[in-house]
């Protein structure tokens, strides 16, 4: 591996010590762009990676609310606005119990390159709080929503930084942001926040994005080795909003997700998720804030496995495995679980979701192929952009319109992936290659905008 690339990553684990996601993205990432970096030598007498892993900005503030017995709550609220190189700052707010800085700056790095292989003017950023959703009433989220925004308000706007959602931030609250934030500006400025309703601004399909573009990059996988996704079993983590895309197109398209999990432990259904009323009960488990895959069993009488996460079905059960639920998901003992079981489609979907250990295992299976989430999952915030295009020209676009460029941007990123990691002689490797051409576009922007 370059040397440069050793020295700069010796000196991001001495500078954020205490940041275990933040290290784990870089390395991965950094890891490699070895063949680049060597091909480049411009980049080193750049400093250029020594200024891609540091934030442009780190914002952080006290967020204070009331909650419905009339008390004081306080939250810590973020905003990385990590690089702006090819356009206004984008990326969501996720509002988990779990958020601290490492994690907005991980997911914050992950987007700058993300943002970039959508092909779309837009830079990278993260924000959040550890403020917890569940078990809140509507209106605590309210008024959690409106503290949030009353700080951020200053930090962003429709040419300078678009924030949308995440885990824990759905429509509702950027809805309650939105109109927080208008109040602020006294301007109905659409383009400061995306993933709006589509009766203020919203685009259609923001919803339906992260998940159906999931499965048009996996067609693109399976066109590869010659084949469709009719009859194709998934099994999958979570039960979000992005897990619910995935099962609904994969439905839609003749293939069917059998297993789902969530903290409780794992659902396997032979028949599928499939029907409306299926398809239709999963978005209510998740609006009951109950947390619990196992209401589904109950409800459709499957099997019901506790504690256990889908890693262990073997291929006479499943095709393809889609981690959907949140970072570091799949770990060594799971990817040996999946290595073993004979399956060929390892797709991420989740941002970050397995480490890097087991990462680095599962692309070494020769039986595999292994699809990078940042790749996979950036239709989200492809749409995103293409709200803020509707939005800057005050029109809405139909359904057809926004679906048929969303097929298009996720066929170019799988191609473009592809193509870079060719160039570069790593033959089919879809994660280095959407690490390299995610890497070059914002190195060809930021070295022809000189020092900053
Ligand atoms: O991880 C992601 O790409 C998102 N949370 C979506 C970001 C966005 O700006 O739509």
């Amino acid at each position: 591996m370059s040397k440069y690339i050793d020295r700069v990553l010796e000196e991001c684990r001495q500078k954020n010590a205490g940041e275990p996601e933040f290290l784990q993205t870089v390395e991965e990432v950094l890891t490699s762009l070895a063949p680049v970096i060597d091909a480049h030598p411009e980049y080193e007498e750049a400093s250029l990676l020594e200024r891609m892993i540091e934030p442009e900005r780190v914002i952080e503030f006290r967020v204070t609310w009331l909650d419905d017995q009339g008390k004081y709550q306080v939250n810590r609220g973020y905003r990385v606005q990590y690089n702006g190189a090819l356009g206004p700052y984008k990326g969501g707010l996720r509002f988990h119990p779990s958020v601290n800085l490492s994690i907005i700056k991980f997911l914050g790095f992950e987007q700058v390159y993300k943002d970039a292989l959508t092909g779309l003017p837009i830079g990278g950023a993260k924000g959040g709080s550890d403020f917890d959703p569940r078990g809140k009433s509507d209106g605590e989220v309210m008024r959690f929503c409106q503290a949030y925004m009353t700080e951020l308000y200053r930090h962003i706007g429709q040419d300078i930084d678009c924030p949308a959602g995440d885990l824990g931030c759905g429509g509702r609250e950027i809805g309650y942001m939105y109109g927080q934030y208008r109040r602020l500006v006294g301007a109905s400025e659409f383009g400061a926040l995306s993933g709006k309703a589509v009766s203020t601004g919203g685009s259609i399909m923001r919803a339906e994005a992260t998940g159906f573009g999931s499965v048009y990059y996996l067609v693109e996988v399976l066109k590869h080795e010659g084949e469709t996704i009719e009859g194709k079993r998934l099994a999958i983590s979570g039960f979000g909003n992005v897990a619910w895309g995935v099962i609904r197109k994969t439905a839609e398209l003749g293939g069917k997700v059998v297993a789902m999990s969530g903290p409780d432990g794992y659902i396997y259904d032979p028949d599928g998720i499939t029907t409306d009323e299926k398809i239709d009960y999963v978005l209510q488990m998740r609006a009951s804030g109950r947390d619990k895959v196992q209401d589904y069993a109950d409800k459709f009488g499957c099997e019901f496995h506790a504690g256990e996460k889908p890693w262990g079905l073997g291929s006479d059960k499943v095709d393809i495995m889609m981690p959907c639920a949140t970072q570091n998901d799949v770990n060594m003992d799971s990817a040996k679980k999946i290595a073993a079981s004979g399956i060929k489609y390892y797709i991420e979907v989740a941002n970050m979701p397995t480490t890097n250990d087991a990462l680095e295992f599962l692309k070494g299976q020769k039986h595999m192929v292994i699809a990078p989430s940042k790749a996979v999952n950036a239709c989200g915030v492809a749409v995103s952009a293409l709200e803020m295009a509707q939005n800057a020209e005050r029109l809405y676009w139909t359904a057809e319109e926004v679906d048929e460029k969303m097929h298009a941007i996720m066929k170019n990123i799988y191609n473009s992936s592809v193509e870079c990691a060719e160039r570069y002689g790593l033959g089919y490797d879809l994660v280095a290659g959407a690490n390299i051409a995610g890497f070059q576009k914002v190195a060809d922007a930021m070295m022809a905008q000189g020092i900053f």
